[in-house]
């Protein structure tokens, strides 16, 4: 009786400790994991390298396979914030004037395929083309995509 009313905050303890410890591996885990996703692309994806200048793409054509996903790489090797905003050309009208009339060109609404990458920085924007037609990566930082700042993807 008085051996197990001893014994028992010692199992507790012993089980605290082990949950730290795992809890400690998986963040360890987690950390690295994330690290090797920035690092690695997506399975079966092709790398595209891209750089945002003040204010184009290098890059003016791409072509890719219809169901092809597509790993862009974007440094931003300019002055100023830029994005990539991937869809159609009426989407890109649509976002064009969603951003021209929020003034705030940062805000991206959830689940989209955009990314905005600050000077000197780099961003990693996965995309799957799924059905074959005509895309843009645009950059839809107030007069950018009016300017010319897009990229014409033909999935093919
Ligand atoms: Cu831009």
């Amino acid at each position: 009786m008085t051996h197990t009313l001893r014994r028992l905050p010692l199992i507790a303890g012993i089980v605290a400790m082990t949950t730290l410890v795992a809890a400690c591996g998986e963040t360890r885990q987690s950390s690295s994991d994330a690290t090797s996703d920035s690092a690695a692309a997506p399975a079966g994806a092709r790398t595209v390298d891209i750089a945002m200048e003040d204010i184009k793409f290098d890059q003016t054509k791409l072509t890719v396979k219809t169901g092809e996903t597509i790993d862009f790489r974007f440094t931003n090797t300019g002055q100023i914030p830029h994005d990539a905003f991937i869809g159609d050309a009426d989407a890109q009208m649509e976002h064009d004037d969603e951003m021209a009339h929020m003034g705030d060109a940062s805000t991206h609404s959830m689940g989209e395929a955009a990314i905005t990458v600050q000077p000197g920085a780099a961003g990693e924007l996965a995309y799957t083309f799924a059905a074959p037609g005509t895309y843009e990566v645009g950059c839809h930082q107030p007069g950018h995509y009016g300017a010319g700042m897009k990229i014409e993807v033909t999935v093919e």
